[in-house]
Formats: C-alpha cells, structure tokens, sequence
C-alpha cells in the first residue's frame, strides 16, 4: 500500500531525493533532512503504514525488520559499539510529523536523557 501524498512513499518511490544509508526488498534508511544529531537517520518500511502501533498491531515481523535495520545502519555509521539511541514518535503528542512509520537512529555524540 501506498499513499500518494505520503512524503515518505514519495522516497522510497525515488521522487524525492535523499541520502541513503541502508536498504533491503522491504527497509530504506536515509539520512534526516534536518539531523539533530551527529549521525539522525530515519528508518522506514517500504509499504505505508500510519504509525509504529498501527504496524504492530498489523505485522510485527515488519517492526522486528525496523529495529535489525537501526542496528545495522548503527554499524555502517561506526556508532554501534559507542552507543545509539532508536526513536520513534506515535501520534500527535509524541510530535509525529510525518505520518509514514520510522524510526530515528541518534548517535556520534552524547545524547541527553530521554524526555519531553
Ligand atoms: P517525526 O518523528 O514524524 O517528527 O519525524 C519526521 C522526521 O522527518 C523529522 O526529523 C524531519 O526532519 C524528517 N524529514 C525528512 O527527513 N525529510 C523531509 O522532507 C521532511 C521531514 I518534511
């Protein structure tokens, strides 16, 4: 399934462009267009799905896939033995922007606490 607005299908359909770092036949990784962090990489499915929970609910095999490609993509950006953080915003209180599921992988740097 995708969406014909959805920013994020629109990529992995090659129409925008973007900075890959990792991708299989089902994840694309690419660099966030605005990095908060040394290394910001976004982790997505290939197929739209609104959010983490929608995709949980639906197909946790596809969210285990997100989690291997985050660790993967941590080893290709050389943080995976220093340390990452893997993020994912659900609904509007947590400050979902973009309504394609992902994951940010945060690194290269000391990270702050969890919070609001
Ligand atoms: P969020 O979890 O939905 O808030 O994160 C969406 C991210 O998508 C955010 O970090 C944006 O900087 C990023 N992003 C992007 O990488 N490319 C874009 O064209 C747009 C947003 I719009």
């Amino acid at each position: 399934m995708t969406s014909s607005d959805c920013l994020f299908c629109k990529i992995v359909a090659g129409e925008i462009p973007h900075d890959t770092v990792y991708e299989t036949d089902t994840v694309l990784a690419f660099w966030d267009i605005t990095p908060r962090a040394n290394v910001h990489v976004l982790v997505i499915p290939k197929t739209h799905q609104d959010t983490l929970a929608q995709m949980a609910g639906e197909d946790a095999a596809s969210v285990a896939e997100l989690f291997t490609a985050a660790g993967e993509v941590a080893r290709l950006e050389g943080i995976d033995e220093s340390g990452y953080r893997v993020v994912s915003n659900v609904g509007a209180d947590a400050g979902q922007e973009v309504f394609h599921v992902h994951v940010h992988v945060l690194g290269a740097q000391q990270l702050g606490p969890v919070g609001p």
